[in-house]
This record gives structure tokens, C-alpha cells and sequence, in this order.
């Protein structure tokens, strides 16, 4: 069995309907503090599971002895920010009850998503690599880079078989984003499709790795089903997409909505969190070890989210 805790989320309601369509629908638990709003398709089982209620998690663990977990619940960028010590306690402290309950349980694999977010303002902007310096200034940047530490610290010193992603911004059109910095490039579009018009909080020329959420699904389950000795980064594997700026981005939409206009909201807080994070990432180790490749450029990505939203 697969529990997936967090399926509610933006990734989770994707990585559900994935995974069930590769293992089968009662395969693959859903676990979410609350139902999904809307029935996902090939539904399955479901699970109330809160990550910091630890009688629960264990319930859970010992009702379905899971040979795989993926664990999506977290505060993102911009609500962490309203909620600092909420933001740490749910992505720290659920990381390590789900950690140890793994180890305990004998689970074969564990996924956590880690994020650029767990780079900073001292990071390469450009092309940053695997290995730099990494001073993230977001309750959920450091989050993300502690999670980081202690996922290769349960590798090394249990042997615990845990896989993560550094993802980029995710783009997708089925499940709302939780609260990030790149969700501009998400609602976008649907007020593209609305009001042939759309007000940025992120300025014109803020590049920022962004990812189609198919590849960041097909990336996640290829990184899962690699052989272990392949794999050669157990802190969490930096993975690229597509960088662009909101500019580049209303100019793609204009390729199908001419009349699209692109203005601009000053003063945003995520501007900042935007300025402090990489334009563009360097993924060769995921290339190496794994053969990652995305399908999705920017014309691909637009065409996709217009098409979809527009039914
Ligand atoms: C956020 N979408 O904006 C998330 C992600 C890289 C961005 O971590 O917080």
C-alpha cells in the first residue's frame, strides 16, 4: 500500500490519481486533513490524518504497514510567511514523525518534496547547481533546506531509502496552488480565460524555474521507481522545467488571447521571497542518475492550461 499524506493538496491531487492509475485504485491511500472538495477520479480509499498527530499517523501506519509514502503536507512560501511558527512546526516536525514512523515501520520508500525555495540570496541566480551556498530567508526556505538534512541524515545513518525533488514552481489547472510565491503564473490564467486580463504580483521581469505539473508527476515517480544505487543525491535532487518572467509569460498567452493585458501590483511581500530565489537551475544530476527529461516548454505548458481551463 501507498499512503500519500497531503492529497489534498496542489501536487497530492495529481501524485493520487498517478499513482492509482499505476497501482491500482485501493492501492493507494489518501490521507488529508480534510475530504478532497471534489471526488478525484478512480477514487480510493481515504484517511483523516493530521502529520502532527502522532496516534493518528501511527493508526494509520499500523493499519496499512505502507511499502511506500509520499509526504506532501506543508505550509508554501507566502502563507508560511503569515504563520512562521505553524509553517515550521507542520513542515518540520510532520517530515520527522513521518521519518521515524517510516523507520519504524519498515517503509521501503519515502518521498518529500523539497523546493528552490530552499536556495537564497546568496545562491548562483543562474544555473544554480546542486551544491552552493544555500541562506533561504523564508520560514518555508529553511523548512525545506533543514528537511533537506535530515533526509540525507536518515539515509546515512538508518539507511532509510528517502527521495526528494527540489521542485521549481509548479503549473497545473486541476488542484488550486496552497499559498507560493509562483502562483501568478497559475491564476494567470484562469483570469486570461475571465477578464482577458491579469494583474501581477511578481514584476515584469522576475524569471523565476517553473515546472508543468505532468513532468513534475512523471519526474517524481520516475525518481521513486530508480534503482537505489543509482541514486546519488539522498539530500534532494535539483530539477528544471522552464524559466520565465511574467512578460514572457503574457506573451505566450497573446499567441492565443491577442488582446490579453499584463499589469502590474506593486509592493507585493512575494516579491521579495520572488528576488531572493534562483532565475534558473543547473538539474544535471537528476539527468545522470535518473535520465530526467521534461516534455513541457513554455508554448506547450500555455496551450495545455488554456485548453483545460477553457472547458
Ligand atoms: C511556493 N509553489 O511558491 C511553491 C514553491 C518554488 C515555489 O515552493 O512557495
Amino acid at each position: 500500500t501507498i499512503l500519500v499524506l497531503g492529497s489534498n493538496g496542489q501536487i497530492g491531487t495529481e501524485l493520487v490519481t498517478a499513482l492509482r492509475e499505476a497501482y491500482g485504485s485501493n492501492q493507494v491511500v489518501a490521507c488529508d486533513i480534510r475530504r478532497p472538495d471534489y471526488e478525484i477520479k478512480n477514487a480510493g480509499p481515504f484517511e483523516f490524518v493530521n502529520v502532527l498527530d502522532k496516534d493518528i499517523l501511527k493508526a494509520t501506519f499500523e493499519k496499512y504497514k505502507p511499502t511506500q509514502v509520499y509526504l506532501l503536507a506543508a505550509l508554501l512560501s507566502a502563507t508560511g510567511e503569515q504563520n512562521p511558527k505553524l509553517a515550521w512546526d507542520l513542515n518540520m516536525n510532520g517530515l520527522l514523525n513521518v521519518l521515524d514512523f517510516a523507520l519504524a515501520y519498515r517503509t521501503a520508500k519515502v518521498y518529500w518534496p523539497s523546493s528552490i525555495a530552499a536556495f537564497g540570496p546568496n545562491s548562483p541566480k543562474n544555473n544554480t547547481p546542486q551544491f552552493c551556498t544555500m541562506d533561504p530567508n523564508t520560514v518555508y526556505g529553511i523548512s525545506k533546506l533543514a528537511g533537506e538534512r535530515w533526509c540525507e541524515y536518515y539515509h546515512q545513518k538508518y539507511n532509510l531509502d528517502v527521495r526528494s525533488i527540489r521542485y521549481p514552481g509548479l503549473i497545473s489547472w486541476k488542484a488550486a496552488p496552497g499559498g507560493g510565491t509562483t502562483d501568478y503564473a497559475v491564476h494567470i490564467f484562469h483570469d486570461a480565460l475571465m477578464k482577458n486580463s491579469y494583474n501581477s504580483f511578481l514584476s515584469a521581469e522576475t524569471e523565476l524555474p517553473m515546472l508543468y505539473m505532468d513532468d513534475a508527476i512523471k519526474g517524481t515517480i520516475e525518481l521513486m521507481d530508480a534503482p537505489a544505487e543509482n541514486i546519488t543525491i539522498r539530500s534532494s535532487y535539483n530539477l528544471a522545467g522552464v524559466s520565465f518572467t511574467p512578460e514572457q509569460l503574457g506573451a505566450e498567452i497573446r499567441k492565443h488571447l491577442p488582446d490579453f493585458k499584463l499589469g502590474y501590483v506593486e509592493n507585493d511581500p512575494r516579491q521579495a521571497i520572488a528576488n531572493s530565489w534562483p532565475g534558473s537551475i543547473d538539474d544535471s544530476y537528476a539527468v545522470k542518475d535518473w535520465n530526467w527529461k521534461p516534455q513541457f516548454d513554455l508554448a506547450k505548458m500555455t496551450t495545455e492550461m488554456l485548453n483545460n481551463l477553457k472547458k
